[in-house]
């Protein structure tokens, strides 16, 4: 497969952009190779510079749900763009898309707008603080948030409960007030509650982990969590960025039915545009500025074609139906790439919940970071370019999850699982 103007534009992308892209996974570092720049997308495809198609399982990280160029959205951004960009002033479409969150997410009794999935978080955990009077937050290992310096932390090191800093320039004083456990793992939330008594602001997890590969929630650690933080007095943050209007209308907490304190969401909410937002109960929301004293702001928070956007996407997957066709395609194709692994004799752990699946390439179980960190890098980069040259586009990296959308379809699939029978012949 050609990828010369792909190499060609990275080349000169790496001497006016850091690394060449604009984040960090797009480089396909982990995989030793060359990232393809994407000229245009359509229904289930992505086409590159060197008029290469792939078949997209990455959907721009999650928001193409629908996917890409569907006529609704594409329609409404059109029309919205011929009155006006951007006002900074509040406009009807905010309320409408409030609306549809709060209908589909009961938990969200009132919505901030935001323009990134970190804005959200970052918010949320502000929130969280100024509701309790309370400094620290707890997070999991392998659960990924965003790039907000509070969350940028990894376990501190022995004994040490609190946090150190995951990346350069983030303050040890910042780091040192995010707690670190093992996801799936309740025991080691209560024992950072009991070595933090009355401290802890909030909790905030992927109630379905998808930044270290698809990881889901055993069963009673959502709910368990749920009791720590009720009978604790600590707020309960789903980050729901990418899991949102992905695995069900209403999320994680519907599929699992664990209600937490506050929300966050990105992704689909924007269908491909710039949106982050955050949401709960409104005791807790009206105390963000101006209604309460918490300071949330954004020049482009509800921007009316982030908004067109995320109301035409919202629209679609409102439609009856939507989630069990979705449901069905996406049980084919990770089904059967488990099956070509196993008849290959090559072993991976599957995982899927809904349109969000992996492959794991470990011969055990993975359930959190530490099963998770001892999968075969090597190997996957093998089948990751062994997939993207038989036309295939996973995420360039073991730790993401892949993404089905409406607009695969069965020929998608049957490609889907004949390439990957190839890969795994080729690498077992
Ligand atoms: P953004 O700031 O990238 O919009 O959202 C951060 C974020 C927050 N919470 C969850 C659960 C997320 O998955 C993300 C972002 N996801 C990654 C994909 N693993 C974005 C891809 C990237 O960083 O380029």
């Amino acid at each position: 497969m050609n990828h010369t103007r792909s190499s060609l534009l990275f080349e000169e992308a790496k001497t006016v952009i850091p690394g060449g892209v604009n984040s960090p996974v797009r480089a396909f570092k982990s995989v030793g190779a060359d990232p393809l720049f994407i000229n245009k997308a359509s229904g289930s495809c992505i086409y590159d510079e060197d008029g290469n198609a792939f078949v997209d399982y990455v959907g721009s990280w999650g928001p193409m749900i629908v996917g890409h160029c569907h006529p609704d959205v594409v329609a409404a951004v059109q029309k919205t763009m011929e009155s006006g960009a951007s006002f900074g002033a509040p406009t009807e479409r905010e309320i409408t898309l409030a609306n549809m969150v709060i209908e589909a997410v009961p938990s969200i009794e009132m919505v901030r707008m935001v323009s990134s999935g970190t804005e959200a978080t970052m918010s949320a955990i502000r929130l969280a603080r100024g509701y309790t009077g309370r400094d620290n937050i707890l997070k999991f290992s392998g659960c990924y948030h965003g790039h907000a310096d509070a969350l940028l932390v990894k376990a501190g090191s022995g004994a040490a409960t609190f946090g150190v800093p995951d990346s350069p320039g983030v303050p040890a004083d910042f780091a040192r007030h995010t707690l670190t456990a093992e996801y799936n793992s309740l025991e080691s939330v209560k024992a950072l509650v009991a070595a933090n008594k009355d401290s802890i602001a909030c909790i905030i997890v992927e109630p379905l982990a998808g930044n270290m590969g698809t990881v889901p929630p055993r069963e009673g650690f959502l709910e368990g969590l749920r009791e720590i933080c009720t009978n604790e007095g600590i707020i309960l943050i789903f980050d729901e960025v990418m899991s949102g209007f992905r695995v069900a209308y209403g999320g994680v907490q519907e599929l699992y039915r664990v209600t937490p304190d506050m929300t966050t969401l990105g992704k689909i909410i924007g269908g491909g545009l710039p949106v982050g937002a955050f949401g709960g109960k409104r005791e807790i929301m009206e105390k963000l500025s101006p209604s309460g004293g918490v300071y949330q702001a954004g020049t482009l928070s509800g921007n009316p074609l982030a908004m067109s956007a995320g109301i035409a996407t919202l629209n679609i997957l409102k439609q009856p139906g939507f989630y069990q066709k979705l449901e069905e395609k996406s049980r084919q194709v990770a089904e059967g790439i488990a099956k070509a692994a196993r008849d290959a004799g090559y072993p991976i752990y599957s995982t899927r919940v809904g349109s969000m699946f992996c492959a794991f390439f470990s011969k055990r179980e993975v359930f959190d970071w530490p099963t998770a960190s001892q999968c075969d890098t090597k190997a996957f980069a093998k089948y990751f370019l062994g997939m993207l040259d038989e036309g295939i586009y996973l995420a360039p990296s073991q730790f993401e999850t892949a993404f089905v959308s409406a607009a695969h379809s069965e020929a998608d699939i049957e490609k889907t699982i004949a390439a990957a029978s190839n890969c795994f012949k080729m690498i077992a």
